[in-house]
C-alpha cells in the first residue's frame, strides 16, 4: 500500500466534495464492481453489562441507563440466526460481545464453535470480542475465522475524551495480534461524537499505518443512545459521512468500506451518495447489535432503485 503522509490525507479530505466523490468513485470502479454491495449481518451474542465506559455505547454498565447483562447465547440459536441472514442475502455474519477482552473459558470455546458453524454455512465469519492475545487469535484462525472487528473508533488525540478505561495502544496491540495470526483486520470508527475534521484525518492516518492493512473499514455514524453521555449529540450530516467514505476509498482502493451504523436515519439519496463515494458493504437486517437498522424490505427496495446487487 502507498504510504500517505498526514498532510497528503488532509489534502485529499479537504478536496471540494463533488471532486472528491468523483475521484473516489473512479478509484472504486478500478478495483471493484460498483454495482455490488455486500450485505453483512450482525448479532449480539453477549449483550449488556460491559465494564468499559465508551461514551457512545448503550451496553456499558457505567452510564446512567444500564442494559440488562445477558449471558452468551447458545451456539444453536446463533447458527439459526446465521441461516436466516444467509437466506436474506448476507455473505458475512458478524458476532459481537459486550466485554473488555476474551477470556480462556467455556464461553470462548462456545464462540469457536459458532465460528466453525458459520463457516460451514459457507459464510464469512467475523467476531468482535474486545481485546485478545496472539494465542487466542491463533485459535480463532484455526476455527476458520475470516475477520476480527476491532475499531480504533476515533483519533488517538480524541480517544481519551470518549473512553477512559482503556488506551489507544491497547487497541493497536490487539489489531497487531489479529493480523499476525493471519486473520483479516476489520477496523474503522465512529463519526459524530463531537470530534473535528482533524480527528477524522488523524484516524485515517492511523489506519494507513497499521501493520496489517484493514481488509474492511466500518464507517459508523454515531447512533445517539438515551442514557449514554453522547445521547444528545446532533446527527452527523450525510455530506460529512460521504466525505469520510470517499477519503477512505482513495486511501484504501481494495478494502471493503462499510457504511455501518446510522443508516436508519439516512434517506436513499444520502446512502446513494455514500455508495458513489465508494462504500461497498452495509450491515443488513432490522437490528445492529442493540439498535434499529433498516428492515430487509426497505434495503431491498433501495437496492432496486439504485440498481445495486448483493455481492
Ligand atoms: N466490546 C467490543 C469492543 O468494544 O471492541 C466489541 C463490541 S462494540 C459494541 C463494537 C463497536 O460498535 C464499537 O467499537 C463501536 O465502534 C461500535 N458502536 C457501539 N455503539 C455505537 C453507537 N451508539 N453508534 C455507532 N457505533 C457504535
Ligand atoms: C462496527 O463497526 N459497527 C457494528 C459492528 N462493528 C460490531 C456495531 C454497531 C453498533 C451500533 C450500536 C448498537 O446497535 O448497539
Ligand atoms: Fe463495552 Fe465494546 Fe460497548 Fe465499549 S464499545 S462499552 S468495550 S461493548
Amino acid at each position: 500500500m502507498k504510504n500517505f503522509t498526514k498532510q497528503e490525507i488532509e489534502e485529499i479530505y479537504h478536496t471540494p466534495l463533488l471532486e472528491l466523490i468523483f475521484r473516489a468513485a473512479s478509484v472504486h470502479r478500478e478495483h471493484h464492481d460498483a454495482k455490488k454491495v455486500q450485505r453483512c449481518s450482525l448479532l449480539s451474542i453477549k449483550t449488556g453489562g460491559c465494564a468499559e465506559d465508551c461514551s457512545y455505547c448503550p451496553q456499558s454498565s457505567r452510564h446512567e441507563k444500564k442494559m440488562k447483562a445477558e449471558p452468551y447465547m447458545d451456539k444453536e440459536q446463533v447458527l439459526e440466526e446465521a441461516k436466516k441472514a444467509k437466506a436474506n442475502g448476507s455473505t458475512r455474519f458478524c458476532m459481537g460481545a459486550a466485554q473488555t477482552r476474551v477470556r480462556n473459558n467455556k464461553d470462548f470455546e462456545n464462540v469457536l464453535g459458532m465460528v466453525k458453524g458459520v463457516r460451514e454455512l459457507g459464510m464469512e465469519a467475523c467476531v468482535t470480542l474486545g481485546m485478545l492475545t496472539k494465542e487466542q487469535a491463533d485459535r480463532l484462525k484455526e476455527a476458520g475465522l475470516t475477520a476480527y472487528n476491532h475499531n480504533v473508533d476515533t483519533s488517538e488525540e480524541y480517544y481519551p475524551k470518549i473512553i477512559s478505561t482503556r488506551s489507544y495502544q491497547e487497541r493497536l496491540d490487539t489489531l497487531e495480534a489479529v493480523g499476525d495470526a493471519g486473520i483479516s483486520v476489520c477496523c474503522g470508527g465512529i463519526l459524530g461524537m463531537g470530534e473535528s475534521d482533524d480527528d477524522h484525518i488523524s484516524m485515517l492516518h492511523t489506519l494507513t499505518k497499521l501493520k496489517t492493512a484493514p481488509e474492511s473499514i466500518p464507517i459508523n455514524a454515531l447512533v445517539p443512545c438515551d442514557g449514554t453521555p453522547l445521547g444528545n449529540r446532533p446527527l452527523i450530516s450525510a455530506l460529512d459521512l460521504a466525505r469520510m467514505i470517499a477519503t477512505t476509498r482513495i486511501l484504501f482502493p481494495k478494502a471493503r468500506v462499510r457504511l455501518s451504523a446510522g443508516r436508519e436515519v439516512l434517506t436513499i439519496s444520502d446512502q446513494a451518495l455514500c455508495f458513489l463515494a465508494g462504500a461497498s458493504s452495509i450491515f443488513a437486517g432490522d437490528k445492529l447489535l442493540t439498535t434499529p437498522n433498516p428492515e430487509w424490505d426497505r434495503d431491498e427496495m433501495m437496492f432496486q432503485k439504485l440498481g445495486l446487487t448483493a455481492e
